[in-house]
């Protein structure tokens, strides 16, 4: 555990950094931003509550890695027909969860369609930190969890059983994320040390064929990390963020220059190129290596929550429609 007075020392450390910058006199130095670290941002309302515990780790001078890993945890446990624990099933009525997480080394780990594990993200951080694979998938990684001591939960609740069972009335399969439904959360964080790294989870799109499988545990699709640039993560319409590799789609744009917000508004514009757009929700969210924070959306509807040194808020999105 990283005392006070280190996280100070390198809060300090930061700021020599910038202010030795600024006092550069060439012209790109002299424009060097500040960084803001540590910093973490969130999908959705459930974000507040994911990241007071990432920011309980962040603000002892933790890894940006642990701290996304323990933020989506609370999200995936809370009882609200969405993510995890209480998230609606697909059509079958069977609850099937997809995360990913990925750290400042370019790790990663994830798992898709895995059932009766109430924390999926923390067995995608097995599979990034004890196998020397990627991604393990349904059986495969269910049994991978029970070998590593997680135990099997009946993740479908009461309430979310009647949800289905409403559904099953008509059973229309008409699969949407629009701007009242959703049920990810997508978080990345920039820490003391100046690590990026992020995590996404989700018990993906209600009432979807079984084995369907959304952008939500695609590095490169529902999250991607690049430690000397950004990091993104995406919720909403999987399949349409998939078809653009939405988040390395965001961190290359920021490569290229664009800031954050110039990013995500780049990414959604693409994604409203495609024929059911205006039917769908997206949005994004991402922070630069200087802790920028940028996010927009498909269409209006879709907030994020931010923590950082100045203060814990929530933040409305601008949108393309
Ligand atoms: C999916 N992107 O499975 C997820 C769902 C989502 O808010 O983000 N809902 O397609």
């Amino acid at each position: 555990m990283i005392r006070r007075r280190n996280f100070l020392k390198k809060l300090s450390a930061g700021a020599a950094t910038v202010s030795t910058a600024m006092a550069a006199t060439s012209t790109s130095q002299a424009l060097a931003k500040p960084t803001t670290k540590p910093i973490v941002v969130s999908t959705w309302n459930h974000g507040i509550n994911a990241n007071m515990a990432a920011w309980e780790i962040l603000q002892k001078g933790g890894r940006s890695v642990d701290a996304v890993e323990a933020g989506v945890r609370v999200t995936e446990a809370e009882d609200n027909l969405s993510v995890g624990y209480g998230g609606l099933p697909d059509r079958d009525g069977r609850v099937t969860l997809d995360a990913c997480i990925m750290d400042e080394n370019g790790e990663c780990g994830a798992v898709a369609c895995l059932e009766e594990i109430k924390h999926p993200i923390s067995v995608a951080r097995l599979v990034m930190d004890e196998t020397p694979h990627v991604m393990l998938v349904g059986e495969g990684a269910l049994e991978f969890a029970l070998n590593q001591g997680f135990e099997r939960e009946n993740l479908l609740t009461k309430r979310a059983e009647k949800a289905w069972q409403e559904w099953l009335k008509k059973a229309e399969y008409k699969p949407i994320i629009n701007v009242e439904n959703h049920d990810t959360i997508g978080m990345v964080a920039l820490d003391a040390d100046g690590n990026l790294s992020g995590a996404c989870t989700t018990s993906g799109l209600s009432y979807k064929m079984h084995g369907r499988v959304g952008d939500s545990p695609i590095i490169g699709a529902g999250l991607f990390v690049d430690n000397e640039v950004g990091a993104a993560t995406a919720t909403g319409m999987g399949e349409a963020i998939i078809k653009i590799c939405g988040a390395h789609l965001i961190v290359e744009l920021m490569r290229q220059g664009n800031s954050p917000q110039q990013a995500c508004e780049k990414a959604v514009r693409r994604i409203a190129k495609q024929k059911n757009a205006k039917d769908i929700q997206i949005g994004f969210l991402a922070i630069s290596k200087q802790g920028e924070v940028g996010a927009y959306s498909l269409q209006p509807g879709f907030n994020f929550a931010q923590n950082d040194q100045q203060a814990n808020r929530m933040k409305d999105v601008s949108s393309f429609y």
